[in-house]
């Protein structure tokens, strides 16, 4: 066993493990990240899009704003879709000023390396068995393998940044924890194509066959997701079939302007709503899909992320600056202050937009009266901007 020392021991290295040693390092404090996979895994996976102001302000802080303000999009409304209906949430004006920025998680991520690396931050990456120890204590440690060979890491702080199959919540006592979760039945068939976007702006549609959303990563590069069963097989849907599905659920006007070419990857997303109560045990702290998950219809998981990274560091930064652990004993209540309200506005996001297989035709009647109303109230549009464009932290 080899033992090693450093300040913050973060496990995961997805947005928040990455953002939250790049914030640490800019503020002298030490950490070592450990990553399950290797990096071309991370690197590889297709996530978020739509980056809120917070989170692009904390990026800039965090010294790696300069290429996602040199090719991430701003965006200043989204469209809202209806059958053949549709109605634009114009953000900029409804939140006095405030617009999202479209730049993918891929990036985001990317960008981070390349900060972690300029600055020799430590990533280990293929690191097998991460398990936290001590956790109750002042002196927690992990113990990890790479390649056969045993380490223990020791540190002050761990934070838990591995997601929501990560083992640092599953490292908590049950008896500490209380989870709150709604699994819906159905997930989200996504596409990415090197074709142009079928719009400027994004197009979140309901229609009776199921959602569907425009989304995009660059003029030449496409995302589209329809809503799914939870078993169906990657293998029944080639090209075709999903932009005819995707064609289908659009309003025509639309659909007459899909750009269709062949997949770059195609994969299934489970959507669900979860909450960890609280975010922390002793000297391990929860911070992103490890604490909490919401069905990607708000645009709010990566962004979530990043609030709790902002609410953390600043109490770890406080911590080692001045021996105050103010913000370290109210980091949880803080988190899920926010949390709670992006879980709101992305379950009600989910609820106004799918068709639910449970329901009857009074609650179909209700999503298009729902749907009507927005259309047509500022005060209804001024409650989803806000929420869209990001609570403030
Ligand atoms: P991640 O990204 O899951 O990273 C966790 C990392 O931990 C590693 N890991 C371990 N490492 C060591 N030991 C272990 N035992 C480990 N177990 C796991 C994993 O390999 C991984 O590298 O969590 P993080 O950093 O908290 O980031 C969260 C975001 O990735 C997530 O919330 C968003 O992608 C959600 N999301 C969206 N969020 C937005 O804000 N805007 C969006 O537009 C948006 N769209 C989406 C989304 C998520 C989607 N999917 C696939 C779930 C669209 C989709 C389709
Ligand atoms: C995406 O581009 O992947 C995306 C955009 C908006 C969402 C979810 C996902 O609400």
């Amino acid at each position: 066993m080899q033992d090693t020392r450093t300040q913050v021991g973060i496990i995961g290295a997805g947005p928040s493990g990455l953002l939250l040693s790049q914030l640490l390092h800019l503020n002298g404090i030490d950490s070592v990240v450990l990553e399950r996979r290797d990096r071309d895994y991370v690197l590889g996976r297709i996530r978020a899009g739509v980056l809120e102001q917070g989170l692009t302000d904390l990026l800039r802080r965090a010294g790696i704003g300069e290429r996602m303000d040199r090719v991430g999009e701003i965006h200043a409304g989204f469209a809202i879709a209806g059958g053949d209906k549709e109605f634009r949430i114009d953000l900029e004006s409804l939140t006095g000023g405030q617009t999202v920025m479209v730049y993918g998680q891929t990036e985001v991520t990317r960008d981070l390396y390349q900060a972690r690396d300029a600055m020799q931050g430590t990533v280990v990456h293929e690191a097998d068995g991460v398990t936290p120890h001590g956790i109750d204590g002042d002196a927690p440690y992990l113990t990890y393998e790479v390649g056969g060979e045993a380490f223990r890491l020791h540190c002050d702080f761990i934070a838990g940044c591995d997601g929501f199959h990560g083992v640092s919540r599953a490292s908590i006592p049950v008896e500490s924890l209380r989870t709150y979760e709604k699994v819906y039945p159905f997930g989200w068939l996504g596409v990415l194509s090197e074709t142009p976007p079928i719009d400027e702006e994004l197009i979140y549609a309901h229609s009776d066959r199921g959602f569907a959303l425009c989304s995009l990563r660059s003029r030449m590069l496409s995302r589209y997701y329809v809503q799914c069963p939870l078993d169906i097989d990657l293998a029944d849907w080639p090209d075709d079939r999903f932009w005819d599905e995707l064609k289908a659920r659009l309003p025509r006007a639309a659909a007459e302007r899909l750009v269709t070419g062949p997949s770059i990857e195609k994969s299934i997303a489970p959507l669900r709503s979860f909450v960890t109560e609280p975010m922390q045990h002793g000297r391990l702290f929860l911070a992103g899909d490890a604490a909490h998950i919401v069905p990607p219809t708000g645009a709010k998981g990566l962004n979530l992320a990043a609030s709790d990274i902002h609410y953390l560091s600043t109490a770890l930064i406080d911590w080692y600056r001045d021996g105050s652990d103010a913000g370290l004993k109210t980091y949880s209540d803080r988190a899920l202050a926010r949390v709670w309200k992006a879980e709101r506005f992305s379950w009600s996001m989910t609820k106004l937009l799918h068709t639910f297989p449970e329901d009857q035709p009074f609650d179909r009647r209700m999503q298009e009266t729902e749907l009507a109303y927005l259309s047509g109230s500022k005060a209804a549009q001024m409650a989803l901007a806000e929420n869209y464009v990001g609570l403030p932290y």
